[in-house]
């Protein structure tokens, strides 16, 4: 597999295996495929794609990141943000945003297309990766495979053993998933947090399991016998890691590149999508500088078009599409399904003795896991709080079974999509988090922090989300495989098949998912 070719300056456009090709061209650029986005879904389109010989072009909004700034590194510390962190912010804005009430933790940035991107909708923010790799740059990496049952009951349709056993094992062994050596994890000081929230549900009864990762535990371990340069162990991960993690660009995108078929355009956004009357797709697109000011408004056209945008960038492609009629004939469900995976964080104060300690690595490996609790179903992801000291802090992700859904609607009024998401659903979400941690307080005499996520003592982290899903649901807005309904040869491969809840971490069932879709398409619509 090789590297991405170098970019000769961040402001780099386009990228291939084989030198760029010349000049842009003025009018229409063309390609048998265009895939819109470079995350999972995207990024496994374009292997595909380029390993069957079907030329194809990535537009990819953010940029490539593998030009390293000032301080010699490629993205920038937690600890010490600047402009590489946030997606064209005057200043970060962190999950946690508090610690001791105090504003400790977000700085003020100049405006650039930086890795991490908080999308505000009313009640609802959504944090997602924008450069090449999409959200595997700043993720934390866990690398889960949901429950065959819950998937079974989210994709009725869908084959199950095929893809437990097809697709799920091929996405995990293209996404280079590991699991942390047992005997390395009871006795490192960089899990000892792990270790403490495990006492404390065990406690209550409840069962916490291993979670693999895509973070090359190999790398880790000597990171922690200081013959490797941190990363995990430096506190880095949502503003990118410069070490260790197997992020898309390194499997996928790189394998992709490596096919001769492929090339990347970076720091393009997608705004439009519209059919000729011989079928092709025309697509418009923004092409910005640094600053974020559109330097170029380019024109594409395509025989088959692939959105990997993601939940928000794929279905706000397609419900402008729909609503402004250059697409008219998209299905009504277009829009719906959408979700949040449950999402809640929270966190609890351990008693004094049950440290967690100042060095924690960045990479979850476990989770409580209670979603076999049919009165309550919770899956816990237990997460570092690394900032250095010791702070008595046990911080969590719960992804809750919340049956609510919302719709993203166009406004014609502002010219944006909105979603109709109501603090009332998040609430839902919250009910399920407290059930499970009031019983882990209870049987712990421990109490929750009041701290960490602003307005005066908010408990849960209700109003933001890591894991968007749906909005182009797999067998509504799509047929079975990803087709998109009322169109021939355009399909969607990424997180907004998923109908809202996987219940577990998504980007391995995303792939997975993604994998299946090709795989028909390839054999069946674009077959020579
Ligand atoms: P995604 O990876 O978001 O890729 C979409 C790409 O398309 C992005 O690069 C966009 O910049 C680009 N794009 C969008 N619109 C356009 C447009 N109009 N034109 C051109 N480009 C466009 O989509 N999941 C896990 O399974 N495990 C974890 O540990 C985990 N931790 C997370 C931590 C954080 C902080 C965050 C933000 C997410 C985390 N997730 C995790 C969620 C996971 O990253 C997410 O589900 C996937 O990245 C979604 O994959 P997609 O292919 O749907």
């Amino acid at each position: 597999m090789i590297a991405l070719q170098t970019a000769a300056a961040a402001g780099l456009t386009r990228v291939g295996l084989q030198s760029a090709r010349a000049a842009e061209p003025a009018a229409v650029d063309n390609a048998p495929a265009i895939v819109v986005g470079s995350g999972y879904g995207g990024a496994v389109a374009a292997l595909r794609l380029g390993q069957a010989g079907v030329r194809t072009v990535v537009l990819e909004m953010g940029r490539l990141w593998n030009t390293a700034g000032p301080d010699g590194k490629v993205f920038c510390a937690t600890s010490a943000p600047d402009q590489r962190s946030m997606w064209f912010r005057s200043r970060t804005e962190a999950p946690l945003a508090s610690f001791l009430w105090l504003d400790l933790v977000n700085k003020d940035i100049t405006p650039y297309p930086g890795v991490l991107d908080r999308v505000h909708y009313d009640n609802m923010s959504v944090y997602v990766g924008r450069g090449v790799g999409g959200g595997s740059l700043v993720n934390g990496g866990m690398a889960v495979t949901p429950p065959a049952a819950y998937f079974a009951e989210q994709f009725p349709t869908v084959d199950a053993a095929e893809m437990y056993g097809t697709y799920f094992p091929r996405a995990r062994a293209m996404l280079g998933v590991n699991t942390v050596d047992p005997a390395w994890f009871e006795s490192t000081d960089w899990y000892r947090f792990t270790r403490t929230s495990r006492k404390a549900a065990t406690a209550a009864g409840l069962k916490t399991t291993f979670v693999p990762n895509v973070y090359d535990f190999g790398y880790m371990q000597r990171e922690a016998a200081g013959t490797a340069t941190r990363s995990a162990l430096a506190a880095e991960v949502i503003y990118g890691n410069n070490q260790g993690k197997r992020s898309l660009d390194k499997t996928y995108l790189a394998a992709a590149l490596g096919t001769g078929n492929v090339t990347l355009h970076t720091l393009e956004k997608v705004r439009a999508v519209t059919r000729a009357a011989d079928g092709s797709y025309l697509l418009t697109a923004d092409r910005i500088d640094l600053t974020g000011a559109v330097v170029e408004t380019k024109q594409y056209s395509c025989a088959s078009l692939f959105l990997g945008g993601g939940s928000l960038g794929t279905t706000e492609l397609l419900v402008r599409a729909r609503d402004t009629g250059t697409l008219p004939d998209l299905d009504a469900s277009v829009g719906a399904g959408w979700g949040t995976n449950g999402n809640t964080m929270l966190a609890r104060a351990n008693h004094v003795w049950d440290t967690v300690g100042a060095d924690q690595s960045t990479m979850p490996v476990m989770g409580i896991d209670d979603w076999a609790n049919a009165d309550n179903p919770v899956f816990a992801e237990i997460a570092p709080l690394p900032i250095g000291f010791e702070t008595w802090v046990s911080l969590y992700l719960a992804i809750t079974k919340n049956p609510e859904r919302a719709r993203f609607t166009w406004d014609s009024a502002s010219k944006t999509v909105k979603l109709g998401w109501s603090a009332a659903q998040s609430a839902v979400s919250v009910a399920m988090a407290k059930k499970l941690f009031d019983r882990i307080n209870a049987a712990n005499a421990t109490i929750y922090r009041y701290d960490l996520f602003g307005s005066p003592s908010k408990v849960f982290a209700d109003d933001f989300c890591y894991h968007p899903l749906g909005g182009c649901v797999l067998g509504r807005a799509t047929d079975g495989y990803g087709r998109v309904k009322g169109y021939k040869r355009l399909y969607v491969t990424d997180g907004s098949l998923v109908p809202g809840s996987i219940g577990v971490n998504p980007f391995v069932t995303i792939t997975a998912l993604a994998e299946r879709t090709m795989a028909r398409v390839l054999a069946e619509d674009l077959a020579p």
